[in-house]
């Protein structure tokens, strides 16, 4: 693949925009990894020429549709999969490559698309010059299989990952875990989503094949050569001044008259967003982290916070042809403002599909066993929970398998910590700050954010599987700088 960035790297994105955005002020520069380096290469014209105006303006470019990865074998039982996590090139910004990390070198990586009752398997090889591993995010994985930031690949290894996907239809998505990196290695762009599918689901006749949209959202920003710039703040964490949808910045969507099930992703390093569709539109929630809700539920305004999803069905047969619907940030400033635009295009397609007023049943949870309190905070010198740091010889906290317990995490900083719980769903009780939103009780969650000065409280149902895991901030800087507690399952 040939590079073609114009030289002199290293100012800013605010230094090559005539008619951009704003920029944020960072506090610090850390360089990208030795890896990630921009190469040498010369101005064309013809590059210059094949950009946009600004290759910042939003709408620009088509939303780019995720791969979806194939089976290197099946049996009737089971699919296999290979990924190899290596280094690539992606083209982020028209006429420039952007060196990544990637797998297969892809941003964002392919999709993995599972049934339940159906083992997938995974072989990663590590192409990168440092370790790595892979963490399923919201499966529920066996131990030896979840990505523990301590169980690592090394470079030039590889490990075979066993999902047994016996648990409900989600939107899960993968991402490296090694501990220590995962601010640059997923901003980098080591994530992807993993679909788990269901009969259940199946019957519920939602949109499907390209009319089932993953989108994956985060804040990057950039350098003169079009390379990732990426400033460690080990505070309020990564802010970038851009947004990138599936690898592309704001881009528009043609949409035809009809309905489509469309899954978000914050893969977002610390940034949270308040998702809002344009013309006062509602968005049906259909889904979160854990799969389907037990009923749609129209929102105006949905939070999404590192780490969460949110799945929607939009009826686009509402608007007319040629009209221009914008889905925004409403907690974003400039560049980062504009999500993505759908462009309605065509006559209305007859649809038989309604949603139903019925998703999924909720399961019964046994009595809780145990009541925990966990004290978000600055510590020292990082952020901390209950005063620790992750310590990979130290149990936190040992529940019993099949066993709930509330736990109540207590925030008294000004920053937000989208707290995750590795292996295990949980359902949402109380906010401090006021009343849990509906979407978020009718469904499970792997990931909540909990807002500056705010206590919320969880029902987690430490279920199916025994061993060491994991819960952390993933605001990314956090978790790096060990806001993590190891559980082990007894
Ligand atoms: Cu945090």
């Amino acid at each position: 693949m040939s590079v073609r960035p114009p030289a002199d790297a290293g100012s800013s994105r605010r230094d090559f925009m005539r008619n951009g955005f704003g920029s944020i002020a960072l506090l610090c520069t850390v360089a990208a990894p030795d890896a990630l380096r921009p190469r040498k290469a010369t101005v064309t014209s013809a590059a210059i020429r094949s950009q946009a105006k600004s290759p910042f303006a939003p709408f620009q470019r088509d939303l780019p549709r995720i791969p979806e990865l194939v089976p290197v074998s099946s049996t009737r039982t089971r699919d296999t999969y290979a990924l190899t996590v290596r280094e690539g090139l992606a083209e982020v910004l028209p006429g420039f490559q952007t060196p990544i990390y990637g797998y297969d070198g892809v941003y964002p990586g392919p999709i993995i698309r599972a049934r339940k009752g159906r083992e997938v398997v995974v072989r990663q090889t590590n192409a990168l010059p440092f370790e790595t591993n892979v963490h399923l995010h919201g499966g529920y994985v066996p131990a030896e299989h979840d990505g523990h930031p301590m169980d690592i690949i090394p470079a030039g290894g590889s490990f075979d990952y066993h999902y047994p996907n016996d648990q409900d239809a989600a939107t899960l998505w993968y991402h490296d875990h090694a501990h220590g990196r995962t601010s640059k290695t997923l901003y980098y762009g080591l994530v992807s989503m993993y679909l788990l599918e269901d009969e259940l689901e199946a019957e519920l006749g939602l949109p499907q094949g390209e009319f089932d949209v993953p989108i994956v959202i985060a804040d990057h920003a950039f350098n003169k050569d079009g390379s990732f710039r990426y400033a460690e703040n080990v505070d309020i964490g990564f802010r970038g001044d851009t947004i990138l949808v599936n690898g592309a910045v704001s881009p528009r969507m043609a949409v035809q008259r009809r309905r489509y099930r469309l899954r978000f992703l914050n893969a977002s390093n610390a940034r949270s967003y308040a998702l809002r569709l344009g013309k006062g539109r509602p968005l049906l929630q259909i889904a979160g982290d854990g799969g389907l809700l037990t009923r749609p539920v129209p929102r105006a305004r949905v939070p999404l916070h590192p780490a969460e999803r949110t799945d929607f069905v939009i009826d686009f047969s509402q608007y007319g042809p040629g009209e221009e619907i914008t889905l925004y940030n409403e907690d974003g400033e400039g560049g980062t403002v504009p999500i993505m635009r759908f462009d309605i295009t065509g006559g209305r397609v007859s649809e038989e599909f309604r949603v139903p007023t019925r998703l999924r049943d909720a399961e019964p949870l046994p009595a809780p066993n145990a009541r925990r309190t966990w004290n978000l905070a600055l510590g020292t010198a990082a952020w901390q929970i209950n005063g620790l740091s992750f310590d990979p010889n130290r149990i936190d906290v040992r529940p019993r398998r099949g066993s709930t317990e509330v736990w109540t995490f207590v925030n008294n900083s000004n920053r937000v910590h989208p707290m995750h719980l590795h292996g295990f769903l949980f359902r949402m009780m109380d906010r401090s700050s006021g009343p849990v939103e509906l979407a978020d009780k009718l469904g499970w969650k792997d990931t909540v954010g909990v807002l500056p000065n705010e206590t919320v409280t969880v029902l987690a149902w430490f279920a199916p599987y025994a061993g060491k895991y994991v819960f952390h901030c993933h605001a990314l800087e956090h978790a790096d700088k060990a806001m993590m507690l190891q559980m082990e399952i007894v």
